[in-house]
C-alpha cells in the first residue's frame, strides 16, 4: 500500500515552504513496507478539499500525513485537533481568498481529533532526537483546513505536522540580524525530512 504525505506551495511573504521540500523528497521512498506518495498541495482554501479527495481516490493510502510551515515554531508540531473555521487572518491565499469567520463544511462536525498517533508520534521523534512537541491548534488556515477535510470526509487515517522554517528561510526572513533584529527559529531540512519519515512509520505501526 501508499502512504500519503503532502506539502503545501510557498504562501504569504514565504519564498519556499519547507513543507513542500520534504514531500518531495520522501515521495518514491518506501517507509514501513509502504511506498510514500509526496504531493505538493495549492494554498487556497477552495482546491484543497478536490486535491486531497483526488489523491486519496488515486493512491488509496494507508494514512495521510499531511504537512504545511508555521514560520516562527520552534519544533516539528504534531497537530491534534482541526477545527471547521476558515479564516485566512492577515494572510491571503494564494488566489487572494481571505476567508475570515467561515465553516469549512456547513453542516458539518465543529472539529475532529487526528486519527494518526499523535502522541505516539511526539515520542518517536523526541527518542529519534528531533524537537517535537504536540500542537492542540493548527490554526485556521489552509493547514488546519487540509486536516479538518481529511477527517470529515475520509476513513483513512489522518494527521497534520507544521513544520519550522530551514535555517535558509529563516536567514532569507531575517529582518535587520545585524542591527540586533529577529531571527525565527529553524530546523535543518534533512531534521524535517527525518521527522515527517518518523511521523508515518508511526501512523501504520
Ligand atoms: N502553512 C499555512 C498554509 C500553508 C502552509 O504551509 C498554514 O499553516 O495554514
Amino acid at each position: 500500500m501508499t502512504l500519503l504525505c503532502t506539502g503545501y506551495e510557498p504562501f504569504g511573504d514565504h519564498d519556499t515552504n519547507p513543507s513542500r521540500q520534504v514531500a518531495r523528497e520522501l515521495d518514491g521512498e518506501t517507509v514501513a513496507g509502504h511506498e510514500v506518495v509526496g504531493a505538493v498541495l495549492p494554498v487556497e482554501f477552495d482546491r484543497v478539499a478536490d486535491e486531497l479527495a483526488a489523491l486519496i481516490d488515486e493512491h488509496d493510502p494507508a494514512a495521510v500525513v499531511a504537512t504545511g510551515l508555521a514560520g516562527g515554531r520552534t519544533t516539528v508540531s504534531v497537530e491534534r485537533v482541526g477545527i471547521n473555521v476558515d479564516d485566512a487572518v492577515t494572510v491571503p491565499d494564494n488566489a487572494d481568498d481571505s476567508p475570515h469567520d467561515e465553516r469549512i463544511v456547513p453542516a458539518g462536525a465543529d472539529a475532529h481529533l487526528a486519527t494518526i498517533p499523535v502522541v505516539e508520534s511526539v515520542e518517536a521523534l523526541l527518542d529519534a532526537g528531533i524537537p517535537a512537541r504536540v500542537s492542540n491548534t493548527a490554526g485556521t488556515h489552509c493547514c488546519n483546513h487540509a486536516l479538518y477535510i481529511l477527517l470529515e470526509n475520509h476513513d483513512v487515517p489522518a494527521g497534520f505536522v507544521h513544520l519550522p522554517l530551514t535555517p535558509a528561510g529563516a536567514v532569507d526572513e531575517a529582518e535587520a540580524p545585524t542591527r540586533g533584529g529577529g531571527v525565527q527559529a529553524s530546523l535543518p531540512l534533512s531534521l524535517q525530512v527525518e521527522g515527517v519519515r518518523t511521523v508515518l512509520e508511526t501512523a501504520v505501526a
